[in-house]
């Protein structure tokens, strides 16, 4: 079964110094690169929002980062603004390898958050994802990157909803860890038949 490598968000806005840092984020980057050669394929995902995106709390009058908020599409999380288009913090750590076959960008709609590389936050808006990986004969996954707890966690999850054979490689993923998002991420991921190793 071809067998791609998936690189989640390895931005500088979620690294050390960058505006929704990770912490440890950067640890992950040369562990990263040393992977890709063992794969047929390499998918890099970017977030990618416009300035004001209604998942920035600055969007919000009298929100906080990392306050709740109701979307048309259910609880949304509130962040700092973070990987906005066209600036440094949206750009891929500078010591990552961007060689990668396919760079897919995500969370560029206005209204809607897409933590998932795969379907927006209302779960049916698809990113494309699905269609490219199919079409190339790809079937096995692996996942590495930022954030554990959420990008990755929902890319697991749906990639496993879609049939596909899924690996995440924790020791190549840092968390944001909110409130315990990090142990139910896990939970969420292996309940879907993830595998964590
Ligand atoms: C992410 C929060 C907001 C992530 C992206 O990459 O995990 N988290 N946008
Ligand atoms: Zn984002």
């Amino acid at each position: 079964m071809t067998h791609a490598l998936i690189v989640i968000d390895v931005q500088n806005d979620f690294c050390p110094g960058g505006a929704l840092a990770v912490p440890g984020g950067d640890e992950i980057v040369a562990p990263i690169n040393a992977m890709m050669p063992d794969f047929d394929a390499v998918v890099l995902t970017q977030d990618w929002h416009p300035a004001q995106h209604s998942s920035f709390a600055s969007s919000h009058t009298g929100k906080s980062p990392y306050d709740m908020t109701e979307m048309p599409y259910g609880p949304q999380v509130l962040w700092p603004d973070h990987c906005v288009q066209g600036t440094k913090g949206a750009e891929f750590h500078p010591g990552l390898r961007t060689d990668g076959d396919l760079i897919i960008r995500k969370g560029f709609r206005g209204t809607i958050d897409s933590y998932s590389a795969f379907f927006e936050n209302d779960q049916t808006t698809p990113t494309g994802l699905e269609g490219y990986l199919r079409t190339r004969g790809i079937g096995t996954l692996t996942m590495v990157g930022l954030a554990t707890d959420f990008c990755v966690h929902f890319s697991a999850v749906d990639a496993a909803r879609l049939g596909f054979d899924v690996t995440v490689r924790m020791g190549a993923c840092r968390a944001i860890d909110l409130e315990g998002s990090l142990v139910a991420a896990q939970a969420a991921m292996r309940e879907s038949g993830v595998t964590l190793v």
